[in-house]
């Protein structure tokens, strides 16, 4: 810095005091002016004092912990520039005397920010041929792809690996040998100065493997953190069951051109269920476009959930399925261009828009392959999250998506809220390879699991707040509050089997349900003679005594366990005679849910049912607070699953009894009401369409009528509101 006409001061020097004399971005840079006065002897105080002192820095940059003016110490003066980006800034230094006859000396220096150490990675795959990116986890098998592993700084500059971990690093994987090639065949991430490395890979099984980022040689101390950092899912799929469709048309002919003759004989009968289906939705379409619910009588929509058009999100799958290329062509637009979280300034419940809404864009991606719903489902992810961030790590009952707050909540969890939310972010992660979403889940399930009570659980667990996590005294049930929790504990393992938890939960819960089935299934089979029992899912209070009534809600059940029949290793279905139990269960119950059907005046099944306590057990007049019916799906479910497992066409007839009693008392000119009571005829509106009728109960029953092939088991599964998600995802 050149000398001026400045009294007593004559000279002036530019110091970085860092012995690196390297500006590392995120980090204070050190810099330090010296004034001398003529005789080269550091200024005297005084000197120095009046003079004033002005810095301009360029970009990002600013001064960190000081402002102006800066105070002189004796004849020096300290600053520390900061800058987040790895760039050149200028700093310009003024310093002017009181004089005003002295000059103004002005200093310009160039700083060179660098990247700061690695501190993240991020690993992105494309297709080696066309260079397309690949955001979720379903991956075609014999296609290259290319891996590219980015270390970045804090701020996201791209920086070389941090030079403390040494060593070389290599990409690893859980692929068997003959299961995945890589180029180099080593895994060896040769990592360019600028923070990039590249291999290929070519899985040529499919399923499920892992890769990661290990480092060989170097501080092996770094190692276990480089693994849980790099660790991403990928699942290989054979594309010719998912995602390979264009269209929900090509996907319906697909399987129609798969029927057997006895499913030709009920297609019309699906194509009945397609036409109801359509009538909800140009209903919704037309009067309550963009609004969570049609209100089908006054024609009118409204927001129940925050304003998202769930309606919209819960059909999706049930649009594609049924082969309506238009309609699901207008959601999937909605889905891109109209569906704002920001909007959604209320108080949602947690566990609603898990199995609605993400489990509705989750399907729709499962069986399109279209990556916008991925893209939506991962920011609808995030927006959840904070309802997990409670002491107890299971989740505040609502969320305020725009806000992305929970309030807090003093009120007992609900058994289903807290364990049926599992499935939906597990699934979430393995797409995205973002595993706060699955460990957030899974935390939810571990302070379940926490109450330490085998099998059968009260509805009621204590507060989220309260981090020791206590059952509350309350009933033991398989319908409301309690449902989806069960159905979880196999559909978690179908998602992993190799974690065997699930399954043997599940076990626990099915030795256990018997205690709340009346008459009780461990009657011999010759004791009754080949006879279908209807069996009742009853209720046990706190203490031990029967309630004797049953929900529509526990009809799922029959259902479960028939897939249970279907899925579970025969070893685990020999032991305790479970097999011909679990037969007489699922048959019975099933006998006894369409029996809560056809029993009424409409056709349609109350919300719930009293049942009479000395044997056989019959049902008795609805409560009259249980008379509503909602058009609820549970039947519809357990008659598709009973006819997958049996084949017996018996199960299509009481489907084809359901549907018509719908059509006969529930349609109204612009959609499906609910009714008020099942016992009166005609009957009375509600005024309400729950998007369920439209996620599940239609989707049901034309499943039942249509080929085995429109829904392939052996590689998904449905969600609690009836969407697919993949087996063997993670
Ligand atoms: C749906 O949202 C789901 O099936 C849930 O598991 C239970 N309640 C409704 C249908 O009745």
């Amino acid at each position: 810095m050149q000398a001026g006409m400045f009294p007593n001061v004559m000279q002036f020097r530019w110091l970085f005091l860092d012995s690196t004399e390297k500006a590392v971005a995120g980090q204070p840079f050190r810099t330090v002016l010296l004034a001398r006065d003529s005789r080269g002897r550091q200024a005297r105080p005084a000197a120095c004092d009046a003079l004033r002192v002005g810095v301009d820095l360029s970009g990002k940059a600013h001064l960190s912990g000081a402002s102006l003016p800066l105070a002189w110490r004796l004849g020096q003066l300290e600053f520390h520039i900061e800058n987040e980006l790895a760039e050149v800034i200028d700093a310009e230094v003024r310093i002017e005397s009181p004089d005003p006859e002295a000059d103004v000396l002005l200093h310009t220096s160039q700083i060179r920010f660098m990247s700061g150490p690695s501190h993240s990675f991020a690993i992105e795959l494309q297709l080696a041929d066309s260079g397309s990116p690949m955001t979720g986890s379903s991956l075609p098998l014999r296609r290259e792809l290319s891996l590219t592993v980015t270390t970045k700084d804090q701020f996201g500059n791209l920086t070389p690996l941090n030079r403390s971990v040494g060593g070389q690093l290599m990409l690893r994987s859980s692929a068997q040998r003959n299961a995945m090639e890589m180029r180099p065949s080593t895994g060896l991430l040769s990592m360019r100065g600028t923070g990039e490395a590249q291999v290929f890979l070519t899985a040529l099984r499919p399923g499920h493997v892992e890769i990661w980022v290990e480092q060989v040689g170097g501080i092996s101390s770094a190692q276990p953190p480089l693994k849980n950092a790099t660790t991403r899912s990928l699942f290989f799929v054979d594309t010719d069951h998912t995602g390979v469709y264009s269209s929900p048309s090509s996907y319906l002919a697909a399987f129609r051109s798969k029927a057997s003759p006895s499913d030709m004989q009920w297609q019309a009968k699906a194509d009945e269920v397609r036409e109801a289906f359509l009538h909800a939705w140009k209903g919704y379409e037309r009067y309550a476009w963009g609004k969570d619910e049609l209100q089908p009588v006054s024609r009118l929509g409204r927001n129940t959930f925050g304003g998202l058009g769930l309606t919209i999100l819960d059909s999706l799958t049930t649009l594609w399925l049924m082969g309506f290329d238009e309609a699901f062509e207008k959601g999937l637009r909605f889905v891109k261009d109209d569906l704002d979280f920001d909007n959604a300034d209320s108080d949602v419940s947690v566990f609603e828009l898990t199995i609605r809404a993400l489990g509705g864009l989750l399907g729709a991606h499962t069986l399109s392959g279209k990556e916008i719903f991925l893209e939506r489902a991962q920011e609808l992810g995030g927006r959840l999250l904070p309802a997990f961030q409670s002491p107890s790590r299971m989740p505040w009952p609502t969320v305020n998506l725009a806000r992305g707050t929970s309030k807090t909540s003093t009120q007992p969890v609900i058994l289903s809220e807290a364990g049926s939310l599992q499935v939906e972010f597990r699934s979430l992660t393995a797409r995205t390879g973002d595993a706060r979403f699955r460990r957030a889940a899974d935390k939810a399930f571990q302070a379940v699991q926490s109450v330490g009570i085998p099998g059968i659980l009260p509805v009621f667990l204590s507060p989220p707040g309260m981090a020791k996590v206590q059952a509350v005294a309350s009933k033991f049930a398989f319908g409301a509050l309690a449902d989806s929790y069960y159905e979880y504990l196999l559909k978690q393992w179908l998602q992993r089997p190799s974690e065997k938890n699930f399954k043997e939960l599940f076990l626990e819960v099915m030795d256990a349900l018997p205690g709340i089935v009346r008459p009780s299934p461990s009657a011999s089979e010759t004791e009754q003679m080949g006879r279908v029992v209807h069996y009742k899912l009853i209720e046990m209070t706190a203490d031990g005594s029967l309630d004797w009534k049953m929900d529509h809600l526990s009809c799922f059940a029959p259902g479960l366990i028939a897939l249970g029949l279907m899925e579970l290793p025969q070893h685990d279905l020999v032991e305790k005679g479970r097999n011909a139990t679990w037969w007489r269960l699922a048959e019975g119950l099933t006998a006894s849910c369409f029996e809560l059907w056809a029993s009424s005046a409409t056709g349609l099944a109350p919300e719930f049912s009293k049942v009479n306590s000395k044997a056989p057990h019959k049902f008795i007049e609805a409560s009259s607070n249980g008379r509503h019916s909602f058009l609820r799906p549970e039947t519809a479910e357990s008659l598709f699953y009973l006819y997958r497992l049996t084949g017996d066409e018996k199960y299509r007839r009481w489907g084809s009894k359901l549907f018509q009693a719908i059509l006969n008392h529930a349609k109204v000119p612009h959609g499906f009401s609910s009714v008020r009571d099942v016992k009166a005829i005609p009957t009375s509106p509600m005024d309400e369409m729950q998007t369920f009728v439209m996620a599940e109960t239609f989707k049901y029953l034309f499943l039942l009528f249509s080929p085995a092939a429109a829904f392939d088991m052996n590689h998904l599964f449905l969600n609690t509101e009836g969407h697919p998600l993949k087996r063997n995802e993670l």
